[in-house]
């Protein structure tokens, strides 16, 4: 059996990253597969959507670039909501330049990502070296990455041979890479000539692109629903922005709440089902 059919908590058992093991753990202790991709520009808008939806999380996704107002104490203020809440930290950074480069841009400028996020992803794009690079910040601190093996977009490249060798990749990286940015399960994709899978194998597929109500957004983005993802195509985490807050601009914190604690079940569901399954 695929390990990946497992229960949260004996799957954390086998982690040999802190940060993959620590997040199936909270996924296990808050009975959440959901985490939330808070994608607003204010800090006072952040802060509240993580407050609000904290208690039916796991995860939390950040694209700090884009908040306008940020100062340094954000963080700090991000920080005391994963303590209360108990939840991870994921920068959305999608790092994708030479190793050098990408080094800095985790270690250092205004964000300083590694300090504070526990995971962060990157494309394929450059090469085994952009794994190198992060590595060289990311393992000393006990971080994780997930490389982008798919994407939600119509249209995406990232596909086919391109997908293969994102997975060959994280093989060669196993201490540091814990997983992917993915629609689908990666066991049995990207194998060498005469290379057979291993059953222990148990990468995390995070899979953004999640609705319940909407099938896209007008700009490429398609949504599948937490069924979908979980039970159809073997995702351990769904990633939800929109579906959750609506429009910041008017935005009512009981219904972002009310919604949080939708998605959270339906994403719990999804996975109760998948274990059910495999015992039939
Ligand atoms: P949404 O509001 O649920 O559509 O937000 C989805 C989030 O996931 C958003 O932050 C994107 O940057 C992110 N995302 C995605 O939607 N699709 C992808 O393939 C990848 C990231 Br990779």
């Amino acid at each position: 059996m695929a390990a990946y059919l497992n229960t949260y908590a004996d799957r954390a058992k086998k982690q040999i990253n802190p940060a993959a093991r620590d997040l199936l753990e909270a996924v296990e202790r808050k009975q959440s597969n959901l985490c939330v991709s808070v994608d607003v520009t204010s800090s006072k808008d952040f802060l509240s959507i993580i407050d609000a939806v904290g208690p039916y999380v796991s995860l939390i996704k950040t694209h700090i670039d884009i908040i306008e107002d940020f100062e340094p104490s954000l963080i700090l203020r991000l920080q005391e909501l994963s303590a209360k809440h108990d939840f991870l930290i994921f920068e959305d950074r999608k790092f994708a330049d030479i190793g050098n480069t990408v080094a800095l841009q985790y270690s250092s400028g205004v964000h300083k990502i590694a300090t504070w996020s526990h995971i962060t992803n990157a494309h394929p794009v450059p090469g085994p070296s952009i794994i190198k690079g992060l590595a060289t910040v990311g393992l000393p601190l006990r971080r994780g990455l997930l490389l982008l093996a798919e994407m939600s977009t119509a249209g995406a490249l990232a596909r086919g041979a391109y997908t293969e060798d994102a997975v060959r990749m994280a093989r060669d990286a196993r201490d540091f890479v814990i997983g992917f940015i993915a629609q689908h399960r990666m066991e049995g994709v990207g194998l060498r000539e005469g290379e057979k899978q291993d059953d222990a194998e148990d990468y995390l597929i995070l899979t953004p692109g999640v609705g319940l109500d909407a099938t896209g957004d007008g700009l490429g983005q398609q949504y599948r629903t937490p069924q979908e993802a979980v039970l159809s195509s073997g995702s351990d985490i769904i990633i939800v922005g929109r579906g959750i807050y609506g429009n910041p601009g008017n935005m009512n914190i009981n219904e972002v709440q009310r919604q949080a604690e939708r998605y959270r079940e339906a994403g719990w569901n999804a996975y109760l089902q998948r274990l059910n399954r495999r015992e039939e």
